[in-house]
């Protein structure tokens, strides 16, 4: 527990407050953040409100009073849990990870880049170049994932829309050597349309704002956002200079010239393709403006004609296995452009993430000669989505947020008080929300909602949103999460046709159907995939290896959004539990964007979704370490007269017995069947301290030894 700090900032640890409440927690946090005190600890899980301002908390003297430092050694700070996960990684070659979590513009993002910068900061003392490349690319990577996946929303400027998981590897000296970056859910939807007063992705104004005269030109691009109909919103101040910076990052992480410019090229037919408009005579439908799809043909390096038809027409299989063309309605035609805009770009943003990936995943790395290679991984994920109209994707993201909570109370609660009873010791169980329930609605086979969602995607005939809502309420009409204005009809804040509600561990959400069924079918027709396949541009080729397939050969049944969103999830989630956590919880403090307001009811709610107060109790009621006896005795057996060199106990149990009382904190310890459990790392601290002195006495003497001279 950091004490560190006078008491005119509050408390450095939740765990010290008087009463575990919320009106404490919230005078406490209320108090830190006015004396500009953002972060605050519960143990060793950092929570941190956004100061929307430029602290003077992350230059260098920062960073060199943090690095090599114990937790409690400084006052609470990022720097100090990734320092933290760092020793772990690198003193006991344990894979760690730190997962950010909290609402969106809670400032999850500027965390994870903070972390990483600390961690280029301390890592690689000799500078060796190799080791000085990759660190770079791990830092330019985040300006360039920002660029494509990051957008302006109602609630934040630079609102990351996909999640991202990042592995930074090291060898055994402890310096980066690598990465993998893994990406979930990217927002598509916002390509072809955005809610009033937010914006497309950043790269798309980047590249009207910034992009040369000659770039736009060559590309057939007008200078100015308001032209196109995907880009409808303004441009910002900032648009020119992050396109020179994107243009430089991805230079540095090692794309090719003919790479960036059909990453560009790509963007521009998208542009131009949201352009496009149809045109029925009641009979036959026609591309409006064939100008723009000869643009389109030669930016994406194909045929215009193919361009055209791929526009107005599908190849579908009969029964018979025939093949035939089908003119698509004008409707249907609309449909098509715009799932094609939308699978350009989410291609583009997948493949962009396997080129770096490329570039940064660690080469002939040899076990018997590297050592063992460790990991820390980071995790920058949507936060818990409550909108006024929430459809698939905040059902995805809120489902995403209900797994990570699952894992929290497994890794944090769950397996504290397991241990305790294990150990057994003294336990005042501590009662806490498990969110499997909710969990288990989402995703259990043949009974949860995604499972549902599928049978109504995979069946023949036209199943619409509406009879889907129908088949959830008769199946999940007993089940205490799940809701509908069928199965509540007097609740009239939900409509009958479009509306289901869970009640998630973070709050009720209402979700709208409308769409669902589309969103998650994610249906792209074949033909646009077969065009890009066609194209003469490698790199846009390559994207597309799924075009090779004849309409005969396309399996019948791909995977549903929601079903492969969920596989990733389940992936993330193993990959993290495997890893030992340490945890962020970043809380917004108002909805104003302001430095000095924090609204009482918004960051209570946000405490309460996060489960700190019972994360504050379980500490409490905790020990803050814990080792068994042998190690423990190992490592400060020299401390104790009775203990060193070697005691004459009946069991190592009674030996550290011996230098816990000879050090006078045995009101602070419990004694478990195997291990020892510290309550406070005060008392800890003057054991290392002491034995830190005593090193040197202790290697005087050896040396003596070895000299003869004793
Ligand atoms: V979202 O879920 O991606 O929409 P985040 O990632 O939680 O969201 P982000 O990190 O983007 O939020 O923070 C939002 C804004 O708050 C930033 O653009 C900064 O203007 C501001 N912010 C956040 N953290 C800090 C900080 N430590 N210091 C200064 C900050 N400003
Ligand atoms: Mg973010």
């Amino acid at each position: 527990m950091a004490e560190l700090e006078g008491l005119e900032f509050g408390k450095s640890d939740f765990v010290l407050l008087d009463e575990v409440t919320m009106e404490q927690f919230m005078e406490n946090l209320k108090l830190r953040f006015e004396k500009g005190r953002i972060y605050t600890y519960i143990g060793e899980v950092v929570v941190s409100v956004n100061p929307y301002r430029q602290m003077d908390i992350y230059g260098k003297d920062t960073i060199d009073a943090y690095r090599g430092r114990e937790l409690y050694e400084n006052p609470p700070h990022l720097y100090a849990v990734s320092d933290a996960a760092y020793k772990a990684m690198k003193r006991r070659a344990k894979d760690t990870c730190i997962v950010i979590s909290g609402e969106s513009g809670a400032g999850k993002t500027e965390a994870s880049k903070y972390i990483m910068q600390y961690i280029a900061a301390i890592t690689n003392p000799s500078q060796r170049a190799e080791v000085e490349s990759v660190k770079n690319v791990l830092l330019k990577s985040n300006c360039v994932l920002e660029a494509f996946g990051n957008a302006k929303t109602n609630r934040n400027d630079n609102s990351s829309r996909f999640g991202k998981y990042m592995d930074i590897n090291f060898n055994f000296n402890g310096d980066p050597t690598g990465g993998h970056i893994n990406n979930y859910l990217l927002e598509k939807s916002r390509v072809v349309q955005q809610q009033d007063g937010e914006r497309n992705f950043h790269s798309f104004y980047q590249l009207l704002r910034g992009g040369s005269d000659e770039m736009l030109e060559s590309f057939h691009l007008q200078n100015d956002a308001a032209a196109y109909i995907y880009t409808r919103e303004g441009t910002s101040n900032n648009d020119r200079s992050s396109h020179k910076a994107v243009m430089n990052a991805l230079g540095v992480i090692g794309f090719s010239e003919e790479e960036i410019s059909s990453i560009y090229q790509i963007l521009a037919s998208i542009l131009l393709l949201g352009n496009i408009q149809f045109e029925s005579d009641g009979e036959n439908v026609q591309v409006l403006g064939q100008e723009a799809v000869k643009h389109i043909s030669e930016l994406t390096s194909t045929d215009p004609d193919s361009v055209t038809k791929s526009l107005l027409f599908r190849t579908v299989a009969t029964g018979g296995g025939e093949v035939i063309e089908k003119g698509h309605s004008e409707q249907d035609a609309c449909f098509g452009r715009d799932a094609f805009a939308k699978a350009l770009y989410e291609r583009l943003f997948g493949w962009i993430v396997s080129r770096i990936n490329s570039i940064i995943e660690v080469k002939d790395y040899n076990p018997v000669l590297h050592g063992k290679n460790t990991v820390i991984g980071v995790l920058d994920i949507y936060g818990f989505e409550i909108f006024d109209n929430n459809s698939f994707e905040q059902f995805c993201i809120n489902y995403c947020n209900e797994k990570l909570q699952q894992l929290f109370i497994e890794l944090i609660l769950q397996q504290e008080q397991g241990e305790y009873q294990r150990e057994g010791i003294t336990w005042q169980h501590i009662d806490y929300f498990n969110n499997q329930i909710i969990v288990d609605l989402v995703e259990q086979p043949h009974k949860g909602i995604i499972s549902i969602l599928d049978e109504a995607c995979l069946s023949v005939g036209k199943v619409t949103d509406t009879v889907c809502l129908d088949s959830m309420d008769t199946k999940l009409s007993q089940h205490p999460h799940y809701t509908s204005r069928k199965l509540s009809p007097t609740d009239k804040t939900m409509d009958f046709q479009k509306h289901f509600r869970i009640r998630h561990y973070a709050g009720d959400v209402t979700y709208s159907v409308e769409g669902f069924l589309d969103k998650n079918k994610d249906l792209l027709f074949q033909d646009f995939k077969r065009l890009m396949y066609n194209s003469s541009n490698p790199v846009l080729k390559e994207m597309w290896p799924d075009g090779q397939l004849s309409i005969t050969e396309v399996t019948k049944r791909p995977l549903t959004a929601a079903t492969l969103f969920k596989n990733s999830i389940v992936a993330l989630v193993d990959k993290l539990a495997c890893k030992e956590p340490y945890y962020v919880r970043c809380i917004k403090p108002n909805e104003m964007k302001s430095p000095v307001l924090l609204d009482d009811a918004r960051c209570q709610h946000q405490v309460a979704y996060l489960g700190l107060l019972e994360n504050v109790m379980v500490r409490r009621a905790g020990f803050a370490y814990r080792q068994p006896y042998a190690r423990f005795l190992q490592r400060y057996k020299m401390t104790c007269e009775y203990t060193w060199p070697n005691h004459l106990m009946g069991s190592d149990r009674e030996a550290v017995e011996a230098i816990v009382t000879q050090h006078g904190f045995q009101d602070d310890v419990a004694y478990g069947h195997t291990k020892l459990f510290v309550r406070t790392p005060r008392s800890l601290f003057s054991l290392e301290q002491e034995r830190a002195a005593l090193i040197p006495i202790l290697v005087l003497f050896l040396q003596k030894v070895w000299r003869g001279a004793l």
